[in-house]
């Protein structure tokens, strides 16, 4: 069975362009992956602990035959061979893939818990997410997510940087 599956990318250590695409190539590498769709990259104020560098972040859409703990699994490689490490909760990382959806799944596992717990309230997520699936729904919300964005008090701190076409935008634009 195929299932559907969005993927949250951020980094804000060294080359962060680098990371995410690197993330990205492997991801898609996988012969039980397809890479369906990608949003633009949006430069982002730290959320959380905020004493660290801005991110880059963006999602991804994929298709997959592994199930979800599978995919997760996957996912923690990469990030160990991309050099991640793990010193201060929420703080600067290398790459972080964070699983958002996984069809239209509630997952609740001591490993896993999906649709990802902080997803509504970061619009580091939400915003990207928006740009490549304004209809999706998803589980718990009953609106669709281009309502949910509308009415999102503050979409400050969520820049683009480089956009889906290609073109390069470093003069911070606030959407
Ligand atoms: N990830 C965090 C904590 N804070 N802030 C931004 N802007 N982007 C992130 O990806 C991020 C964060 C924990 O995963
Ligand atoms: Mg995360
Ligand atoms: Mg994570």
């Amino acid at each position: 069975m195929v299932n559907v599956a969005f993927i949250s990318l951020g980094s804000n250590i060294g080359n962060r362009y680098d990371y995410l695409s690197k993330a990205i190539e492997n991801l898609a590498k996988h012969s039980k992956i397809q890479l369906v769709n990608t949003s633009s990259v949006y430069e982002t104020d730290p959320v959380g602990y905020e004493e660290q560098d801005l991110f880059l972040n963006m999602v991804i859409e994929v298709h997959t035959e592994l199930s979800a703990n599978e995919l997760l699994d996957l996912c923690l490689k990469l990030e160990l061979e991309l050099g991640r490490k793990r010193e201060i909760v929420w703080g600067p990382r290398t790459i972080d893939l964070d699983i958002l959806l996984f069809n239209q799944e509630n997952i609740k596992s001591e490993k896993l818990i999906i649709p990802h717990p902080r997803m509504l309230e970061r619009n580091f997520v939400m915003i990207p997410l928006s740009e490549i699936k304004p209809d999706i729904i998803i589980p718990n919300i009953e609106k669709p997510l281009d309502a949910w964005i509308k009415e999102l008090p503050n979409k400050e701190g969520v820049r683009i940087w480089k956009r889906k076409n290609g073109e390069d935008v470093f003069e911070p634009i606030e959407s």
